[in-house]
């Protein structure tokens, strides 16, 4: 049996791996590659387990009143193309539209963009990387002139001396990425004190909400201590006026009052970062999930910019991007407001560009749709189809999504495995897996890799492609399923745009370890690393923007006095229905856990491993209580893995990336007895 160099299905460190197929099952290595080095985590590890596990998905299912039973592939093409028909005579072309994710390959999220704007002539598109990375896309965007997470390759950040590190926690999320922090010294800013912050050499526990507080707190100190860079910000930089005024009012010892963190540690911070330098700064979810979270971001790239650390040697800022495909997966128009190439859909010029590419009139091209949960919860979408996400579980306000799904008059999912989404589904699709399929993916460090077929599907499941060229065909549109085919067309797509693949093939992923974007011409290098000379603004200049603390848009008060703030475990991906499926991944973490300190359990006589409940507005979630002296005593964390923590949290959107406020809202907590739920 032959070895398929390839890598792993989950996060966006995208760590190297070996399969070879063997009888009974397929053997997983690590492979050595740039990113991971030989290793790999538990999920990682395990990740082979999904292949043949007897949960999968195997042939279509239909419902048949309160259940779901076995179908043809074309008795469920017939029912889907019968549904978006019916809607869109009825309600419109808009009322039929789709939900993608950040897992799929850049071929599938290209072609799912393309599937809706030209087969379906809708508008309605939005995906899962709006609840995770559209706040640092966001503010990178209007600042820096282009998003891509790091701007650097990973193996920048051990050449860093000073890490400050903004609700992240890779010790758990990537744990293979922690090679690259050992020789620096990082500063973990996170209201637990997670396995990261165990190991950082100052951990900062603000109070979850308070990081642009934080940020402009650093920044005033950097300006009063002379710490900024004076030559950087006149020759590289725009707008470091109205920041510095507006940083005044973020004195220490407000910034203290607000965040719950010292001063003393404030400025210790704000001097290493300015004299222990090259020094970086890295925010991820725990910064920018939040109702204010674009300018939480900005806030952390105004401070690098003020330091003079982007573009810098082993410096810079930079976001932690989080699925497989998290980077390519918002690269290529499967979000509400994109064409591919990172184009923009209410450009003209981008629309003429593409229409060509497509064969259609830029005319025909329908405008920006609406964001994620704005989509998801209006009435006048009416036929959704959603291709990896388990929205009913990782959405937030999770009850109303469902009873929003449940309204639609027709719902289809592609899974690999029946998730909460797809049981509420009128046609389930069985998908092939990532190693039963051909594809690239684009890693948190904007690296485009290869995606390579170890084995074959199981004989009635299909690849997303196959779907979308069979339901295209039955509109009226020719559509290739040929992995390469598309990526072809992608590479046209793109050319020019921001995100240029124009000049990647496949021979030279293989080749090359993979190929920094932008890369526009087959002769091109690729691009390990941005801003060097200038920025992609128009002025080619980066812009500073003021931004002003806001409080979460839910505070807690007498009735919901605690903060819930929600993440991550290292045995769990994303909605859990990958993960809870493999038993040595289940058996090392079982069920979700609330961690609660000890002095706010006592004070409701939790004692650990007891069950509690948490309730918020919205609904209620009843899970075990961890007991840890870790967490701030006015916060509670709870993992989102597992049906529950998404019943909880505020769907207040960020104004400027439509993000939802996953990091904080308000609760209460009481003992559970057992056998009343
Ligand atoms: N094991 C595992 N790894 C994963 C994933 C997974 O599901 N499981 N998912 C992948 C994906 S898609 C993503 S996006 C990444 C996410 O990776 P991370 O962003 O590192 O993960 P989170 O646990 O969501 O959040 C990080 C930390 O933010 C902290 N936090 C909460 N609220 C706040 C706050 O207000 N301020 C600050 N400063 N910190 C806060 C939490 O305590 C948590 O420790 O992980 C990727 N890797
Ligand atoms: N409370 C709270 N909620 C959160 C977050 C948080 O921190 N707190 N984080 C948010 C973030 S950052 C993210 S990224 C989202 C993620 O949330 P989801 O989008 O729900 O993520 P997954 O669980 O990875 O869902 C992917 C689904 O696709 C399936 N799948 C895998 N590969 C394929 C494929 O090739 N084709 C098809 N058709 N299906 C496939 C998997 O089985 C799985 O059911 O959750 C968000 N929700
Ligand atoms: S760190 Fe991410 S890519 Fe690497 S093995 Fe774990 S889940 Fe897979
Ligand atoms: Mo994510």
């Amino acid at each position: 049996m032959t070895a398929t160099d390839t890598h792993c299905p989950y996060c966006a460190l995208q760590c190297g791996m070996t399969l070879t197929p063997e009888i009974p099952r397929v053997r997983l290595e690590p492979r050595d590659f740039p990113v991971n080095k030989g290793g790999l985590c538990a999920k990682g590890f395990s990740a082979a387990d999904l292949l043949d596990h007897r949960d999968r998905l195997l042939t279509p299912l239909v419902r048949k009143g309160h259940g779901l039973r076995e179908a043809s592939w074309d008795e469920a093409f017939d029912r889907i193309v019968e549904a978006i028909h019916q809607a869109q005579t009825t309600y419109g072309r808009d009322s039929v539209g789709a939900f993608g994710g950040g897992g799929l390959t850049n071929e599938k999220a290209y072609a799912l963009g393309k599937f809706v704007r030209v087969s379906l002539r809708s508008s309605s598109i939005d995906y899962n990387g709006r609840f995770c990375m559209s706040s640092a896309a966001t503010a990178a965007n209007r600042s820096l002139g282009i998003d891509r997470g790091l701007p650097f390759p990973l193996e920048d950040v051990a050449g860093a001396n000073t890490v400050l590190i903004v609700g992240a926690n890779p010790a758990e999320a990537m744990p293979p990425s922690m090679q690259y922090l050992e020789g620096t010294r990082f500063i973990v800013v996170d209201p637990r004190r997670t396995k990261t912050a165990a190991g950082a050499h100052l951990h900062l526990q603000p109070l979850p909400g308070t990081d642009l507080a934080l940020a402009n707190g650093l920044l005033h100190i950097a300006i009063r201590e002379g710490y900024v860079d004076a030559d950087y910000i006149e020759r590289r930089t725009t707008g470091f006026e109205a920041v510095a005024q507006a940083v005044t009012a973020y004195w220490p010892g407000r910034v203290e009052r607000m965040t719950g963190v010292p001063e003393g540690r404030l400025r210790h911070v704000a001097r290493m970062l300015a004299t222990e330098g090259p020094a970086m700064i890295l925010t991820a979810r725990g910064a920018e999930q939040h109702s204010n979270g674009t300018d939480t971001a900005q806030a952390y790239l105004n401070l690098a910019l003020a330091l003079g650390l982007v573009g810098k040697p082993f410096s810079g800022y930079g976001t932690i991007t989080g699925q497989g495909n998290g980077q390519g997966g918002r690269e290529h128009g499967q979000k509400a407001d994109q064409l591919p190439g990172y184009r923009k859909l209410d450009d003209p010029a981008a629309r003429e560009h593409v229409a060509k590419v497509w064969g259609i009139d830029p005319d025909e091209l329908p405008g920006p749709g609406r964001s994620a949960y704005e989509m998801l919860t209006d009435d006048r979408l009416k036929v959704l189809l959603v291709l990896a996400s388990n929205i009913a579980v990782s959405a937030p306000n999770s009850n109303r999504i469902r009873r929003q799904l449940e309204k639609l008059d027709f719902l289809v999912v592609s899974d690999i495995f029946l998730s909460e989404t797809a049981e509420l589904a009128d046609v389930v699709l069985p998908a092939a897996q990532w190693a039963e399929e051909e594809g690239t993916m684009t890693n948190l460090e904007g690296r485009v890799l290869r995606r390579k077929r170890a084995l074959p599907p199981p004989p009635d499941v299909r690849t997303d492609l196959e779907v979308l060229a069979e339901l295209s065909r039955r509109l009226g549109r020719e559509e290739s399923s040929d992995p390469r085919t598309v990526f072809e067309e992608l590479r046209r797509a793109s050319a020019g745009g921001i995100a240029d693949y124009a000049g990647i093939t496949y021979e030279r992923i293989e080749r090359e370890d993979g190929i920094f974007w932008p890369c526009p011409a087959e002769d091109h290098p690729g691009t390990p690393r941005l801003f060097a000379d200038s920025f992609p603004t128009p002025t080619g200049k980066a812009r500073l923007l003021p931004v002003v603390h806001q409080d979460p848009a839910e505070m807690p008060d007498k009735a919901f006095p605690y903060v819930l703030t929600t993440g991550r475990n290292m045995q769990h991906y994303q909605s859990g229905n990958q993960t809870r499926r493999v038993k040595a991944l289940t058996v090392a973490l079982p069920e979700p856990r609330a961690e609660i300190h000890p002095d706010l359990a006592r004070r409701h006589g939790i004692a650990d491993g007891d069950l509690v409940e948490l309730r918020s507005r919205r609904g209620a979630a009843v899970l075990r209580a961890r007991l840890t002296d870790g967490i701030r005593p006015d916060t509670v964390f709870a993992p989102f893995h597992w049906p529950g923590a998404n019943a909880l949290t505020n769907p207040a959107l960020d104004p400027h990336s439509r993000m939802p406020a996953f990091k904080a809202c308000a609760v209460t907590i009481t003992l559970h007895k057992e056998g009343t739920d």
